[in-house]
């Protein structure tokens, strides 16, 4: 809860009108703590993609793995979290994976996704992630991610956060990164920290109003302790 001072005309506006104070209190405790995370394994630093599927649109083998193991190549590469991350089109592959995760949404409700993508190597590396309702197959959110800008030092890597929000439609929904990449040669998308949360609404007009008059009677009686001292 945050620490609120309070200027003496809302000492004297919680005394007066009581009944606001404590609609206030109520509306308090109804803000949200923080959001619940809702993908499983989403910096993959189990080592593999548990929680997630990865399938080969293109038919074969997915050209994509879960890299930084010690003794690898990517063990040294800084990473936005953790030791692991999703690289796509390794050594030297066709694009030709899809990595997808279902996760259980509200009808209606806001939700947030943040991830990391960068180009490691010497060309531009591209992503199409989406979002679609698992019941209807209604898509909530196709975004195209391009890394024009790769570098071929392993150990200054820079990764981009994006950020995207999509509308839930139904109770599941299914998040998809594709690798998309033209470029093979000594480059690889490389993935992290996937997050789905629902998104925090703004506080309403009401709420902040009703929260000048917030009732905080030990606050009151600190006061008046400190006059009668
Ligand atoms: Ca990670």
């Amino acid at each position: 809860m945050p620490c609120l001072v309070y200027s003496e005309a809302t000492l004297r506006n919680m005394r007066l009108f009581p009944a606001a104070a404590a609609a206030a209190f109520l509306a308090l405790g109804s803000v949200p703590a923080a959001q619940a995370q809702l993908i499983t394994n989403g910096s993959f630093e189990t080592g593999d993609f548990t929680g997630w599927t990865l399938t080969a649109p293109n038919g074969g083998t997915p050209a994509a793995s879960v890299a930084g193991a010690p003794g690898t190549y990517f063990q040294n590469v800084p990473k936005p979290d953790g030791s692991f991350i999703s690289t796509f089109g390794g050594e030297n592959q066709t694009a030709n994976a899809l990595l997808t995760q279902t996760f259980a949404t509200v009808s209606g409700t806001e939700y947030v996704l943040r991830f990391f993508y960068a180009a490691g190597g010497e060309q531009a590396q591209s992503l199409q992630v989406q979002a679609v309702d698992v019941l209807t197959s209604a898509t909530l959110l196709t975004q195209d991610v391009v890394d024009s800008t790769p570098v071929a030092d392993v150990l200054n890597i820079p990764f981009d956060e994006y950020t995207y929000v999509f509308t839930a439609t139904g109770e599941n929904t299914r998040l998809s990164f594709r690798d998309t990449s033209t470029n093979t040669t000594s480059t690889d998308g490389l993935l992290d920290n996937v997050r789905v949360s629902a998104a925090v609404p703004e506080p309403s007009a009401a709420f902040l109003l009703a929260l000048g008059a917030l009732p905080m009677g030990a606050l009151i009686a600190r006061r008046r302790t400190r006059r009668s001292v």
